[in-house]
């Protein structure tokens, strides 16, 4: 772990400690306070039940306990804001996932400065004679100018999490744009349910303790179909790159072909593989070499279209899927994907790291007129690429069970030597 992440993680983690006792100091303990404290804190140990019954959600980044928090933060002072993410994290560490220690209280610290950061914006914005007002306790909330400033400290809470865990996120990898950590669309969709979930049972609560009786089932409904949504990609993508894994690839090749062949559209197929890969592993350890095809699969994405499918096929083997792609096409493609893997260098301990790849292409009509004969034109191609002295991009040519450059080998003599 770098060491400007560990200080990172030790300055979060002291300053929520720090907070932490300056609030235990400075808050007397009031009855009504912990009564809504410990019924929210149940609420949210009954979510996290219900996600243990939905087996072991590896792969689940995103639950809803934020719908928990924000109701701690919005309606009880700061202490409690800070104490609920280590109470539930512990809570989380017995029950559910096993992530590491550090990275479990990091959450947690993270969290609680979120949430002290939203108390102390409400008692900012909000008068502390609305705070203390007559009517039911926490009515003032239910109230339309205060339900407003609940949804900008919603937004603070979000602002700040995402900024702490971005922020580590950037020190454990410093090759990530820190704006791709931060946000994209399915985590703006994300923080918004979140938030308007912890509105929504804030508002409810503020109303009366008993109606959390009544917000807990929909929020768990919620937290079920997110959690669903979560394995469902989870289950489509490889855990070491991020791509594809083969049986997602193939379900969408398939159905990619199937549409080329209806509509009579071209379509490609690329396989590519690494070359002398075992020597980077042999050399560096296995640890590197993975770093190494993560490396290469997200050079790979960046390369070809959203539309275009990559998948890890096995090891070091990755397929690309070109739909609308014809022969010509698809070989400028793959040597654009054979120079852009060259041109890559890996950070290992001492000294960086450099790979090639040898590309087989296929294209549907001329090569094969199913994936399985596409698959199987594209690895003899390779096995041509490999033989001719890898580095290479070959195109299978039909009839003569060989792989051959057909019309472009000029091109591909010129620009693998
Ligand atoms: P060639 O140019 O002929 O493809 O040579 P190669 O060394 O790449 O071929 P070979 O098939 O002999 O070796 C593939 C290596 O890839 C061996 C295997 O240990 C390694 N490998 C497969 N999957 C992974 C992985 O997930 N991580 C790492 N680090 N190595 C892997
Ligand atoms: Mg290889
Ligand atoms: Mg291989």
């Amino acid at each position: 772990m770098p060491t400007s992440l560990i200080v990172y993680v030790l300055a979060v983690l002291g300053c929520d400690l720090a907070l932490l006792g300056w609030e235990l100091a400075a808050t007397p303990p009031r009855a009504a306070d912990l009564l809504l404290f410990s019924a929210l804190l149940a609420a949210a140990v009954i979510c996290i039940e219900a996600m243990r019954r939905l087996g072991r959600p590896s792969g689940v980044s995103r639950d809803l306990l934020s719908a928990w928090w924000l109701p701690i933060a919005l309606l009880l002072p700061p202490l409690y804001a800070l104490l609920a993410p280590a109470a539930v994290g512990a809570v989380l560490a017995a029950r559910v996932r096993r992530i590491p220690v550090y990275r479990r209280v990091f959450s947690s610290a993270a969290l609680g400065l979120a949430g002290a950061a939203t108390s102390a914006t409400l008692h900012l914005a909000v008068p502390s004679a609305v705070l203390a007002g007559p009517g039911a306790e926490r009515a003032w909330l239910t109230r339309p100018p205060w339900v407003l400033t609940a949804v900008g400290c919603a937004v603070v809470f979000a602002l700040v999490n995402s900024l702490t865990t971005a922020v580590a996120a950037r020190l454990a990898d410093p090759g990530e744009p820190i704006r791709k950590m931060l946000w994209n669309r399915e985590t703006l969709l994300l923080d918004l349910t979140e938030a308007c979930a912890g509105i929504l049972v804030a508002v409810t609560c503020a109303l009366s303790y008993l109606l959390l009786l009544v917000a807990l089932p929909p929020v768990i409904l919620l937290q079920r179909s997110l959690i669903h949504r979560q394995l469902a990609a989870a289950a489509r993508t490889d855990q070491k790159t991020g791509l594809l894994n083969a049986t997602a690839w193939q379900r969408e090749a398939d159905a990619e072909v199937a549409r080329a062949l209806r509509t009579n559209a071209p379509l490609a197929v690329l396989l590519a593989d690494v070359d002398h890969f075992k020597q980077v592993n042999d050399s560096h350890g296995h640890l590197i070499g993975d770093e190494v095809l993560r490396a290469l699969a997200t050079e790979l994405r960046q390369q070809v279209r959203e539309s275009d499918a990559v998948g890890r096929f096995g090891g070091e083997e990755f397929t690309v899927l070109l739909p609308g792609t014809d022969d010509a096409g698809a070989y400028r493609i793959a040597e654009r994907l054979r120079a852009s893997a060259a041109g890559l260098s890996v950070a290992a301990a001492d000294t960086r790291i450099s790979v090639t790849i040898s590309i087989g292409v296929a294209v549907l009509g001329q090569h094969g007129n199913d994936l399985f004969e596409l698959l199987a034109a594209a690895d003899v191609a390779l096995y041509r690429a490999k033989d001719a002295g890898r580095d290479q991009v070959r195109v299978y040519a039909f009839g003569t069970g060989r792989a051959r450059t057909t019309e472009h080998a000029d091109e591909a003599t010129d620009a693998c030597p």
